[in-house]
């Protein structure tokens, strides 16, 4: 018998077995012990599960304990489904937020097997980028990749802001932001942004759901859009046209001048004002037209502008090697570029890493040569490739102790709706949250997991792609 719960639990034993009708009372009961002690798990439990299919029965003699463990390891917990009586241990709230996640997938068919099991995640960071500044996704789509997210036990969702092609948050000192640079997309098509308004809203969404956002503004480089709004934060100070198309790394803002400087300072400024996580990305990717020595005089001026306005920060890869502030993190993505000095980085800088290897975990490449969206500059991914991996091992000679986590990224180039989307993400998402929580090797039982999660992605008519490496059937 298998288990079509992703990830995949740490240990687990289900014994065979027809199980017994989830009925009102179990949800009802399981939501009444978390509430003292887990709200967000309580109402997780009354949202999540009061939908699977179930009896409206009570039976006398259903009991629910849910208990806190402080001795489990963080976002840990147990799970006991035994006959009429179910017991749930957990480290802390999201523990206890997580093991109900876990129940609406393991309940999702309105049986409850006799399970037991143990588990806690690998990596604390376990993330999915969404990019809506190249096509932008608005709060609806957010909140629904959010719950989606959350549904795989992913903790983080770094929201990919500002781009060459679109800025997308409303920063209210610098009104032409939004004004000129947000209303068109990738192709041509309508933009959009968040307000802050917006933006405090789906943080709290994502709060709810155990889901931290960080909100990268990409710096000094894909940054056409503020230049457009700007024009004197630019090189050359020249007024510019905005930009429709997917080239990359032609795009600087002036490294030195007060009024580049000033709107950096003001942009961080509105992060970490309106951000209620740790983190803000300020990205540092690809600033093609810099020499190294430029660029990393930028980066380390840039990090301590979010240190003066009390924010830590994450940059990309290539920021690795400048000085910055501690305990900032570092987002690797790929291994194109000079990556030698990473490891010596890893060992002497007070910096973290998250996996984001491309060839792995970037969501907008291609499936296959054929397959229709999708990029393919760094690998075709099928979703053998996505789950395959270690995080560690993909870092160049990173220590196991300063990988903190893995995120998969998804760029926009090619998705023009929430079914693109869903289509690139899925079956690939549940691949990388495997990897980030760490669960154990099994590729054929995940697969088969994975087919389970396909029929249940019919049913609520959610598109996704039906790799040959999965058996639907
Ligand atoms: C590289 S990954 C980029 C993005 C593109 C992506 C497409 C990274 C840090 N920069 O600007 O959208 O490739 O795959």
């Amino acid at each position: 018998m298998t288990l079509p719960l992703i990830p995949a639990p740490q240990t687990f034993t289900l014994r065979a077995g027809p199980g017994e009708p989830l009925t009102a009372s179990h949800v009802d009961a399981l939501a009444d012990a978390l509430d003292t002690w887990a709200p967000r798990a309580a109402a997780a439990a009354r949202r999540d599960l009061a939908d699977l299919p179930r009896t409206a029965d009570r039976p006398a003699g259903v009991t629910v304990v849910a208990t806190q463990d402080p001795s489990l390891a963080e976002e840990g917990c147990t799970l006991d489904l035994a006959t009429g009586a179910w017991t749930l241990t957990a480290a802390d709230e999201a523990g206890a937020y997580w093991a109900v996640q876990s129940l609406a997938q393991v309940l999702r068919d309105g049986v409850v097997p006799d399970l037991q099991l143990s588990d806690a995640p690998a990596y604390p960071v376990r993330g999915m980028m969404l990019d809506i500044a190249r096509f932008y996704f608005g709060p609806d789509d957010i909140r629904r990749v959010i719950d989606l997210a959350a549904s795989y036990r992913l903790n983080q969702l770094h929201l990919h802001l500002s781009d060459d092609q679109g800025w997308r948050l409303e920063i209210p000192s610098r009104p032409l932001l939004t004004k000129m640079s947000a209303a068109q997309d990738v192709a041509g098509g309508q933009g959009g942004y968040l307000t802050l308004e917006d933006y405090e809203q789906l943080q709290r969404y994502a709060l709810d759901r155990h889901v931290v956002i960080v909100p990268e503004v990409d710096l000094p480089g894909h940054t056409h859009a503020a230049q457009v709004a700007y024009p004197e934060i630019s090189p050359d100070g020249a007024e510019r046209e905005p930009y429709i198309g997917t080239e990359v790394g032609f795009s600087s803002l002036h490294l030195t001048s007060d009024d580049a400087w000033d709107f950096v300072d003001d942009v961080v400024a509105t992060l970490a004002e309106h951000t209620l996580g740790e983190y803000v990305h300020l990205g540092g990717d690809e600033s093609l037209t810099l020499t190294r020595e430029q660029y990393v005089t930028y980066m380390e001026r840039l990090g301590a502008v979010a240190e003066k306005h009390g924010t830590k920060a994450v940059f990309w890869q290539e920021a690795a090697g400048a000085a910055l502030p501690p305990g900032t993190r570092l987002q690797y993505w790929t291994s194109q570029i000079e990556t030698d000095h990473i490891a010596q980085v890893a060992r002497d800088h007070d910096v973290t890493f998250v996996a984001s290897p491309a060839s792995r975990a970037y969501l907008d490449q291609k499936y296959t040569a054929d397959f229709p969206l999708g990029l393919a500059w760094a690998a075709l991914v099928d979703v053998r490739d996505a789950y395959d991996w270690d995080p560690v091992a993909e870092l160049p000679g990173v220590p196991a102790e300063s990988v903190v986590g893995v995120e998969a990224c998804l760029w926009t180039e090619t998705p023009r709706s929430f079914d693109d989307l869903t289509m690139l993400v899925l079956p690939r998402l549940p691949a990388v949250a495997s990897v980030a929580w760490g669960s154990p090797k099994d590729y054929p039982a995940f697969a088969s997991a994975l087919a389970q999660h396909g029929r249940w992605w019919d049913a609520d008519g959610i598109v996704f792609y039906r790799s040959e490496q999965v058996d639907w059937s």
